[in-house]
This record gives structure tokens, sequence and C-alpha cells, in this order.
């Protein structure tokens, strides 16, 4: 069995530990986690000496690096393929697309409906081009659940695997703005919000000692 330590930023704040720490939660394995906060005048010092990208999340397996959200999910999926991925080819390449999108994109959403999962600013945050981001979103979730998401509630139905993961923080999101969906989102968001990884990174959260005052503070 391989040795994994995932390194992490604040669970309250951090969007990308959290697709990070839910892919180690795939595996189905055992590891060990060390969140540090950011923003302070240790994080630096502390994430450079783990993370090549100066960046969390990081994971350590066996002691190497690996770090990219993205490159994360990929490689754990091999020591767990059927949690990561939907079992048929054209699902498969789906769920790598909306993933790597996500990787790559939304970034009007994130700088302006950042992720706070113990805060709720309902109404705030809708800059235009956050709006554009949560259609494109919005419409990709309803398509994807059209055609693979049959026969359960996550983006390719009954199994929440890696897609949902890089999507969860868009979820956290969504619940701390509450920006208008259509009711579909909203059962997605449900579904998401609920499920028990979700559910315990959101309970670790709401225990951590720190708060980042830019994080909690909404725009005017
Ligand atoms: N593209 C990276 C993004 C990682 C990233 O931006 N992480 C943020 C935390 S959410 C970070 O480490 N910020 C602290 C810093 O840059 O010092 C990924 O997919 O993992």
């Amino acid at each position: 069995m391989p040795d994994i330590v995932v390194y992490l930023g604040n669970k309250s704040y951090s969007s990308w530990s959290l697709r990070g720490w839910l892919a180690c939660k795939l595996t189905g394995l055992p590891f060990r986690e060390e969140v540090h906060p950011m923003d302070t005048p240790e994080w630096k010092p502390w994430i450079l000496a783990r993370s090549p990208s100066g960046k969390v999340p990081c994971v350590l397996i066996d002691g190497a690096p690996l770090w990219e959200s993205l490159a994360i999910g990929e490689h754990l999926a091999e020591l767990n393929p059927q949690a990561f991925w939907p079992g048929a080819a054209a699902a498969r390449a789906h769920a790598r697309s909306i993933a790597a999108e996500m990787h790559a994109g939304f970034s009007e959403m994130r700088k302006a409906m950042w992720m706070n999962v113990r805060r709720t600013f309902p109404g705030k945050g809708r800059t235009p081009g956050a709006l554009a981001d949560i259609a494109r979103i919005e419409a990709l979730w309803d398509d994807t659940r059209r055609r693979f998401g049959a026969g359960g509630p996550f983006l390719f139905g009954e199994r929440f695997g890696f897609a949902d993961a890089m999507y969860a923080p868009v979820v956290a999101r969504f619940r701390t703005w509450q920006p208008e969906i259509s009711a579909g989102s909203q059962a997605y968001v449900d579904a998401v919000w609920n499920h028990p990884f979700m559910a315990q990174w959101v309970k670790d959260a709401m225990a951590e000692p720190w708060t980042l005052a830019k994080y909690d503070t909404p725009p005017l």
C-alpha cells in the first residue's frame, strides 16, 4: 500500500486543496493530511519546502511529490480507477473534458465568488463575468447529467467521482454566494454538499482556528 500525505491550505477557503483532498478520499486508502493557514508569514516557506510549485494541494506518494489537482486526480486514479472515472469510454472522455475545463477556466467566477465554506454572502459577487461562467457551468452540468447521469444524483450517476470532485468547490461557492440557479443545478449542489466526503471537509473547516479577513469580508 502506498504511503500518502496531502498538504493543504485552510479547509475554509482553499478550493484547490478541496479537490486534492477529495482525490485522496477517492482512492479509498488511508492517508495523512497536513493543513497550514495561507496568507501568514510562515505560509510560503512551509509550502515551498513541500510543494515544487509552492501551491496546494501537493501529495507526497511514497516520498515523491505530486502536484496540480488534475495531475493528482489522474495519478491517484491508478490506485482505484473505477472510483475516479466512468467505465464507458465516451463518458470517460466527457468526464476528462469537463474536469480539464474546470482546471483551466471559470476565472471570473473564481475571482468574484471565492470559496468560504463557513459564510454566506447572498446576492454578492454577481459580476457579468461571474454570471457568464455560472451559465456555462450550469449548461455543462445539465448536459452531463442528461447524457450520463441517469441512475443517480452525480454528474455520472450513482457514484461521486473525480469530475464531481473538480466541481465540489463550485458547489461550495454556490452555497455561499447563492446565485440564481436552476432546480436541476440546485439538486446537484445539494447532492454534492450532502456527500459524506464533503460533510467531513465542512466539519473540519468549521473547526479550524484560523480566519482570514480578506475571505470573510464580502464585496460591497
Ligand atoms: N492549478 C493549481 C492551483 C493551485 C492553487 O492556486 N492553490 C492555491 C490555494 S487554493 C495556493 O496554493 N495559493 C497559495 C499561494 O499561491 O501561495 C492546481 O490545480 O492545484
